[in-house]
């Protein structure tokens, strides 16, 4: 009943909604809507009511718990079921053991706060609360495990879609994880796959967003390597539509892919990507590697031309380029 309220009154956005209009689209009394807009009042929503006009919602609060998902969601799975943790170490632990336990393909893990962020190779993830977007989805495809990586570059090309949509800034992809404005770190996505040698249980992708962060709010040495979209717009962002976008545009580019294959997903990510064509340094476990990056091949992996004219295959790296 709250869903619907919330609904009919977010998609008439600044128009007003008459409580009659609401009181039979919800089959209660008008007494009722008032109780249900105090509830939504007590949640954080501002609502101005005006006699004879109705109910509009001035300003929502910037909450990403499963119903404020789910009335702006346009997808059929993914983001359908959605575990909310208001704080926990990290989202992916958290989704792995929901995964083992059966949880379908589009299930996500979302933290109003993670303790213990995890990054690639061992790293740490910043997520403190109310500013991030934390999240985990569950993937069940059905592919040979080394393909596994092109879904990394499909949720890139997602993300930078759903960033446009919903605040108008243009993001770059750096190779293999990273979106980058104006150079500085604003999403980082890590990829955990469960397979055996010849296919993939699962895929637990992580994303991590800086949407509200101030400057002050990052530590001294990832200052300069990150910024937030916040601080890019100027203006606070709601996550709430932002999550509903990217798993929008994961949805679609999904289903393009496992229809179509990689060939569909390939020329978008190669329009965003900012790699491709400089001098990069990639710097893997136990080596280092110069040259020029070429592009990717199919399966998404990364071709370094050395200073030999010798070319190299980069499966995961950390990628510098040179200005
Ligand atoms: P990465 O290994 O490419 O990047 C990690 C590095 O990025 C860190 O070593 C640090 O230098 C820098 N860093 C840490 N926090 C931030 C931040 N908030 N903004 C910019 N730079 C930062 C990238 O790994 C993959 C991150 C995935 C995070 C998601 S959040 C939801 C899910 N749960 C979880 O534990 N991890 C994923």
């Amino acid at each position: 009943m709250k869903e619907t309220l919330l609904k009919m009154l977010l998609t008439a956005g600044d128009d007003f909604v008459s409580g009659e209009k609401i009181s039979q689209a919800i089959g209660c009394s008008r007494t009722a809507v008032w109780k249900h807009i105090e509830e939504l009042r007590k949640s954080g929503y501002e609502v101005e009511a005006v006699q004879r006009k109705g109910y509009r919602i001035v300003k929502r609060p910037d909450q990403i718990k499963p119903h404020d998902i789910q009335v702006v969601l346009e997808t059929e799975r993914f983001g359908r079921e959605i575990t909310y943790l208001e704080s926990t170490a990290s989202t992916q632990t958290v989704a792995l053991k929901l995964a083992q336990e059966g949880a379908k393909e589009g299930h996500i893990v979302l933290a109003n706060e993670q303790t213990s962020g995890k990054g690639r190779m061992g790293r740490g993830w910043y997520s403190p609360p109310g500013s991030s977007i934390s999240m985990s989805i569950i993937f069940r495809p059905q592919l040979p495990p080394q393909k596994a990586p092109q879904l990394t570059l499909l949720t890139a090309v997602a993300i930078v879609r759903a960033i446009k949509e919903t605040t108008g800034l243009d993001s770059d992809i750096k190779w293999p994880n990273d979106l980058l404005i104006d150079g500085k770190k604003i999403v980082g996505i890590l990829t955990e796959m469960q397979a055996d040698q010849d296919s993939v249980h699962s895929v637990i992708q992580g994303i991590g967003i800086n949407v509200n962060h101030q400057e002050e709010a990052f530590a001294e040495e990832i200052r300069k390597i990150a910024t937030s979209l916040a601080i890019k717009k100027g203006e606070p962002i709601q996550r709430a539509p932002l999550i509903a976008a990217i798993l929008k545009n994961i949805e679609l580019f999904y289903d393009l892919y496992l229809q179509h294959g990689f060939s569909r997903i390939k020329p978008l990510w190669e329009a965003h990507a900012i790699s491709i064509g400089k001098r990069i340094r990639a710097r893997m476990l136990n080596d280092v590697k110069f040259g020029v990056a070429k592009g990717i091949t199919d399966d998404g992996v990364l071709l370094l031309e050395d200073d030999d004219g010798k070319l190299h295959s980069i499966y995961s790296a950390d990628i510098e380029i040179d200005q």
